[in-house]
């Protein structure tokens, strides 16, 4: 009753705005960052909830990503640094909508009867804080502040400005009772990479790469990546868009969001980066896309995503587990994940280089999961989000094979396979996908297979595809099946998609709902752009 007392007098400074309809959608809840502190007051509330139920740390992060500057979000890791688990979706819906103090205190108790949460106990939980560069930002964290400790015995933590990622990872490393300050997240991703670095064949480090450029997004990752850089030797990087003052705009005309839709130079990059090595950013440094100039006066990019990322990490995994195989007769299970939105090209590859290959839904939420079933699962979606998972019992038997071979073939083929998988597990943020981490990961590869941009980028032509929206009154008429691939209702639909799809060479198109937004998206593949984008408009036209 004391708790419902203060949950009252809290939630009475957080009104809701009238007439708004928010929900947790894929990424959290994203909205214009005006109407946002009563959403982000009642996560505080959800984010504690939950600290209490899995009595482990949570994390609570303030962004909304690649959206223009205005906006805002939150949401919400999970013990081990994950996503919020989908069971509770439907609660921090109804948390965010509650139209009053009143029926915010009654859903609460009734949440925390239902999930046997007790209110009692000094510092029995504890959400650490994260925002992004977003000057929303600070405000909106006191609302986050205030609903977390407007729980009983909960504790708010702030960790400052950071990257998505990094707040994820701090979440991750605290439930495993290790120190997970910034400066152990720096630490960990640089001792890995210097050790990938020296793991790499001698007759490789002989050839020098030129600089890579990176464009920041104007955000939190270019500044991040300012303070990486300075810690590493071996590579050198250049920062555009670091978030400096004056530089530019967060998200406008940069980013990894907007090279990867517009095909073109961010702000910042232009003719004189002819070729060059190029990298770019999200606005929270979750997403990372590869891209080198092409001469020409249309600033037109060569862009490198997600899916050709995916492939280099996986080739350079699949090499060292060959090593390990033959010798050891130890069979790995290795599992590549991707989306619908995959180019069918990446996907053929992929499979021609004998590699299993599954699909799921669009988000990370099951991307990571379906990952998460293999001794060693890589997941990326085609917009650069993505990371590799180790199992447990995988880098357990690693580490005892480290050992073993320590004392018998000391420096063999073997052993350097051993280590190289122990350090790229150490520097790619297994809780969730990491630019930062992601870019050094590409670095050390690049070197140790001594490949140019152009290079890696030929490894398979991209099919030409295009992307379209429709927008509809209700986009939960459209159901789908099969990771979004096939249309179940309207029935008919799906007839008359793959009568359209049958007139191309290579054709492929599928319809969904957007998770985001109030639009059915439409993706079309064919051997031609103008056949893709044929292709598209035809199927949207169905949609109609
Ligand atoms: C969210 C997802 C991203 C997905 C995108 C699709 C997370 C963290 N982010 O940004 O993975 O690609 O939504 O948006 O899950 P859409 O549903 O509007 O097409
Ligand atoms: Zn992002």
């Amino acid at each position: 009753e004391h708790q419902a007392g203060i949950l009252l007098e809290c939630a009475s400074k957080y009104p809701i705005p009238k007439g708004v309809k928010i929900s947790y959608g894929t990424a959290g809840f994203r909205a214009d960052a005006s109407i946002l502190s009563s959403t982000v007051f009642r996560v505080g509330i959800l984010a504690a909830l939950r600290s209490l139920k899995t009595k482990s740390v949570i994390g609570l992060m303030i962004t909304a990503s690649h959206n223009q500057i205005s906006d805002n979000g939150v949401k919400i890791a999970d013990p081990s640094g994950g996503m919020l688990t989908q069971e509770w979706e439907p609660f921090a819906d109804l948390l965010a909508n509650a139209p009053d103090p009143q029926n915010l205190v009654k859903l609460i108790s009734e949440f925390a009867k239902k999930e046997n949460i007790s209110f009692t106990g000094v510092y029995s939980a504890e959400v650490l804080l994260g925002r992004d560069t977003r000057p929303s930002g600070e405000s909106l964290l006191e609302a986050a502040r205030q609903g977390i400790t407007s729980v009983v015995g909960a504790l708010a933590t702030g960790m400052g400005i950071l990257t998505t990622p990094q707040l994820h990872w701090m979440v991750r490393y605290r439930n495993k009772g290790k120190s997970s300050l910034e400066s152990d997240y720096f630490k960990q991703i640089s001792n890995s990479f210097r050790c990938l670095m020296d793991y790499i064949p001698r007759e490789m480090i002989a050839s020098e790469m030129d600089e890579l450029i990176v464009d920041g997004a104007n955000g939190v990752g270019g500044e991040k990546l300012e303070v990486v850089k300075k810690t590493l030797s071996g590579l050198v990087i250049q920062v555009r868009n670091s978030g400096k003052e004056g530089e530019g705009v967060l998200n406008q005309g940069v980013g990894a969001d907007f090279v990867q839709k517009e095909k073109i130079v961010p702000s910042g990059f232009g003719q004189i980066d002819v070729g060059k090595r190029c990298a770019s950013l999200d606005g929270d440094a979750d997403r990372l896309v590869y891209f080198h100039v092409l001469l020409g006066s249309n600033n037109k990019i060569e862009l490198v995503d997600g899916d050709k990322i995916l492939s280099l990490f996986a080739l350079y995994i699949k090499q060292q587990l060959i090593i390990l195989n033959k010798e050891d007769g130890h069979h790995v299970h290795l599992g590549i994940v991707q989306t619908a939105y995959a180019n069918g090209a990446s996907t053929d590859y992929l499979k021609k280089m004998g590699l299993e290959v599954v699909l799921t839904p669009t988000g990370v939420k099951y991307l990571h999961e379906k990952a998460y079933e293999y001794d060693i699962g890589i997941y990326f979606e085609a917009n650069g989000h993505g990371t590799i998972l180790f199992s447990a019992s995988f880098l357990s038997w690693l580490e005892t094979r480290n050992k073993e071979l320590a004392s018998t073939s000391e420096g063999s083929e073997q052993q350097l396979s051993v280590k190289r998988l122990l350090a790229v597990s150490e520097l790619i943020n297994q809780a969730v996908g990491d630019a930062l981490s992601g870019v050094l990961l590409v670095e050390v590869i690049l070197r140790h297979t001594g490949w140019s941009i152009q290079r890696w980028s030929e490894l398979y032509q991209d099919l030409p595809s295009r992307q379209l929206k429709v927008k509809v009154v209700d986009r939960t008429a459209v159901i789908t099946t099969n990771a979004e691939t096939e249309v179940v209702k309207p029935a008919g639909l799906q007839a008359a998609i793959n009568c359209e799809v049958a007139k191309y060479t290579m054709g492929r198109s599928f319809i969904r709902p957007s998770g985001t937004e109030d639009v059915i998206r439409v993706y079309a593949e064919a051997s031609t752009q103008e056949e893709a984008d044929h292709l598209a408009k035809s199927v949207a036209q169905h949609v109609d």
